[in-house]
């Protein structure tokens, strides 16, 4: 059932509302916060919110630039999910109607047959009042909103489809370590996935400052933390290095100058580098990566922190594919599992926004 919007205080849900709401009202004059997602069902084995697991009936709707929906983009990809949940990727760009299908011919996702986003909210529930955020899940039968619940739908690709998982799928959530995980999760959204937001968004000094303050702190502990141990936790990939990856990897190319993320760049902290780099080139991570939507959304849409909407040609990101050497720290990525074959060939990300698309292929 749709859940009640908490906490949002009618500033931006994420910041990246769109043209109309990024301006100067938006941003108001109390501090961001994040709003909660409004549609928490959940698509589960045994169906028990009315949404079973089931190949084909579903499609994950996300933006390449958004860290949130490429959570779920990663994951479904590790998972080998790719069969059963089809994917439409949205233009980069919200206009005021937020999110839509422009990338595709005529405008028009081709499978759910809409031009907007919004239009599988309003079939979900008429009027609905709230804002249009990615990651989303639409039932392609009835064209509905499942979830928007970004937090619940990469624990539920990992530990409710696991009936279509691909064979040698790791396990992104295991049971044991869940606890651990969670934690650290906790740490890395609070100071870095949303600290970001919040230092970006800052109305006030203040703000500005506390934010700054967590996050660096934050990473400084993360990279004490992963000097020795190639994953954060145990030794293989789990949900909690998909989480850091998302953030890491817009670090330099937009949070460090647009949201004012400038203690030191991501390339400049010797462990957070090669961690960074490693999940990059580890088959399911970079290969998803589209630093042309990354760095057009951020620049272009927010337009409240950046009026003129120039977007910086810089910085050189073919370092991504330099050698990281963190294969000396042991680790099994996959655990007893495999990494995933090739990009389906529909998915693949266009050269534009590939790392080797050098400052002479420009911004
Ligand atoms: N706030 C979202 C989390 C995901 C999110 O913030 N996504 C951003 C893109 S990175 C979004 O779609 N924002 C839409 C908007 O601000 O209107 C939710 O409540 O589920």
């Amino acid at each position: 059932m749709p859940q009640p919007d908490a906490g949002n205080n009618g500033g931006p849900t994420d910041g990246a509302s769109g043209a109309t709401t990024e301006g100067n009202v938006a941003y108001g004059r109390k501090p961001f916060k994040r709003s909660k997602s409004h549609f928490a069902d959940r698509i589960t084995a045994d169906g028990r919110d009315g949404w079973p697991v089931e190949a084909g009936r579903y499609r994950l709707v996300a933006s390449r630039a958004c860290p949130w929906a490429s959570r779920a983009v990663i994951s479904r990809r590790l998972l080998g999910l790719e069969d059963a949940i089809s994917l439409a990727i949205t233009d980069p760009l919200q206009d005021d109607r937020s999110w839509r299908f422009t990338l595709d011919p005529g405008g028009r996702d081709p499978v759910l047959g809409i031009r907007f986003l919004r239009e599988a909210y309003d079939a979900r529930e008429t009027d609905y009042p709230g804002g249009v955020s990615v990651p989303a899940i639409v039932d392609v039968p009835s064209g509905q909103l499942v979830t928007n619940d970004f937090q619940q739908i990469t624990l539920d690709f990992a530990t409710e489809w696991t009936a279509l998982h691909r064979p040698g799928a790791p396990d992104l959530y295991p049971e044991p370590l869940r606890e651990e995980i969670d934690i650290v999760m906790a740490g890395v959204y609070r100071d870095v996935n949303n600290g970001v937001y919040r230092a970006g968004f800052a109305t006030g000094q203040s703000e500005y400052d506390a934010a700054f303050r967590d996050l660096f702190r934050r990473l400084d502990l993360l990279s004490e933390r992963l000097l020795d141990r190639r994953y954060l936790v145990g030794d293989t990939l789990t949900e909690a290095d998909i989480r850091l990856f998302t953030t890491l990897v817009r670090f330099d190319a937009v949070y460090h100058g647009h949201f004012k993320c400038n203690r030191f760049k991501l390339a400049e902290d010797p462990v957070l580098w090669a961690y960074a780099k490693d999940l990059f080139q580890t088959p399911g991570f970079g290969d998803t990566v589209d630093f042309h939507h990354i760095k057009h959304h951020y620049y272009r849409v927010h337009t409240g922190i950046n009026p003129t909407g120039v977007v910086p040609a810089g910085p050189d990101l073919s370092s991504w594919l330099t050698p990281h050497h963190r294969e000396e720290l042991g680790g099994r990525p996959f655990g007893d599992g495999t990494p995933p074959g090739p990009v389906p060939p529909a998915e693949e990300v266009p050269p534009s926004g590939r790392p080797e698309h050098l400052l002479t292929g420009g911004s």
